[in-house]
């Protein structure tokens, strides 16, 4: 089964996705996403240039071999680039081997270890009024998890808080837009929030909340043990991760459990977080960490140390990513939860997929491989537009972590 055919399709329907189709000598096809938000062209190059040459001739069942040869033949490992590159090589040889088997991938990773795999949505508002009424949004469609974001008084516009419903986008303008962070100003309402949260809906409603890297370790402490009393599912992204052991600082004064790893890209960036128990959810995901078979490796070790899978599944990873994120989500041990927003109908239509969503949980579908295609010349009529993510800057002007 040798690899023939390998091409690149960039397309914008609502939004920017790079995917990676290949084709064998048998006639079967495979996709897989090489989306990096904001950074698009690079990877796009990068598959072009770079892997399809090497790719054509190959055995189209070694994927192992495959995933060993552009991460060590390459000399220069790591890196969101490469790593989405290989990823996007990696998706579309379990989409094949799933083809020529006649199954869908999860049974190729052994089979289903549950029955779904159990979403979060995301309740955005500007007022603590209005999140209410978007997590009963949730609660109304079935949803068990939900991430609350609301604007923060005395702020303009706040990262991660989405101006449309049910649909999020924050990779907003050709060239980057600015925004104003105060760190005082979001401690001292985040607390506030939750407690009405809460109070409105019980106990029993899984809650998370995203901190977009904003805080130093310490200010992260005290937003952790300040959001104890409202039992949240996760904190995510409290801190940049490069520094890892400066999660032991947040470690030693909350029990909130703590979830990172929507940017990391490969299994060296949790390494330390995972062997020390420093998090409770790695955030890594298909596209950004190498594919399904690096991921399932970051989420073995995971495993080892009571640490749960938690994969990104922002608007910006194509449907593609998400259909193999839902294979590895049903089959591993130790499965978290995974993000889940909606995409656009244009989205979808450039991606039929067999995955659906039912109480609280999607599920990947039965068709062989991973149930999702492109549809190239539907893809052809959106063209790439530049989109890149905001900066944040605090208010005295200084570039900051977002
Ligand atoms: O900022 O996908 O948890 N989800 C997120 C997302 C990410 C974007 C970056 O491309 O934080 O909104
Ligand atoms: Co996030």
């Amino acid at each position: 089964m040798k690899i023939t055919d390998a091409r690149v399709v960039v397309t914008c329907p609502g939004r920017n996705f790079v995917t990676l189709k290949i084709t064998t000598d048998d006639g079967l096809t495979g996709v897989g996403d090489a989306t990096l938000n904001g950074r698009e062209l690079a990877v796009a190059s990068y598959l072009t240039e770079h892997v399809i040459p090497v790719l054509i001739g190959r055995d189209a069942a070694r994927i192992e071999d495959t995933w060993q040869y552009l991460y060590k033949g390459a000399y220069w490992r790591r890196g969101p680039v490469t790593m989405t590159a290989i990823a996007a090589v990696d998706t579309a040889l379990w989409d094949i081997k799933g083809k020529a088997a006649g199954l869908p991938v999860y049974q190729l990773l052994g089979g289903r270890s549950r029955d779904g795999a159990t979403v979060y949505g995301h309740a955005n508002a500007d007022t603590v009024d209005e999140v209410l009424a978007e997590v009963a949004r949730y609660t109304g469609l079935g949803y068990r998890a939900v991430r609350v974001q609301t604007g923060v008084p005395g702020l303009d516009a706040t990262y991660g808080v989405g101006k449309d419903k049910l649909f999020y986008e924050p990779a907003d303008a050709a060239l980057p837009t600015e925004t104003v962070w105060s760190t005082p100003h979001y401690l001292s309402h985040v607390p506030e929030v939750f407690r009405r949260v809460r109070e409105e809906f019980g106990p029993h409603l899984q809650l998370l909340h995203d901190v977009h890297h904003r805080l130093t370790p310490i200010e992260a402490a005290r937003l952790g043990a300040s959001l104890e009393p409202y039992a949240l599912t996760w904190l995510e992204d409290p801190v940049p991760a490069e520094l890892q052991e400066g999660f032991r600082l947040i470690r030693q004064h909350t029990t909130t459990p703590l979830a990172v790893g929507e940017v990391f890209n490969s299994i060296w960036d949790c390494k330390q977080l995972i062997q020390e128990q420093l998090i409770d959810y790695v955030r890594a995901t298909v596209v950004h960490a190498g594919g399904i078979s690096h991921l399932r490796r970051i989420f073995d070790l995971a495993a080892l140390h009571h640490v749960r899978s938690g994969s990104h599944g922002a608007t910006d990873l194509s449907p593609v990513c998400m259909a193999a994120a839902l294979h590895l989500d049903v089959s591993i041990p130790n499965f978290g939860l995974q993000e889940y927003m909606r995409h656009t109908p244009e989205t979808d239509a450039v991606f039929p997929h067999d995955y659906r969503f039912a109480d609280g949980m999607l599920h990947p579908g039965e068709r062989p491989g991973l149930g999702v295609d492109i549809d190239e010349e539907l893809a052809a009529q959106y063209p790439y537009r530049p989109a890149q993510l905001p900066v944040s800057r605090l208010q005295d002007g200084t570039v900051h972590s977002w």
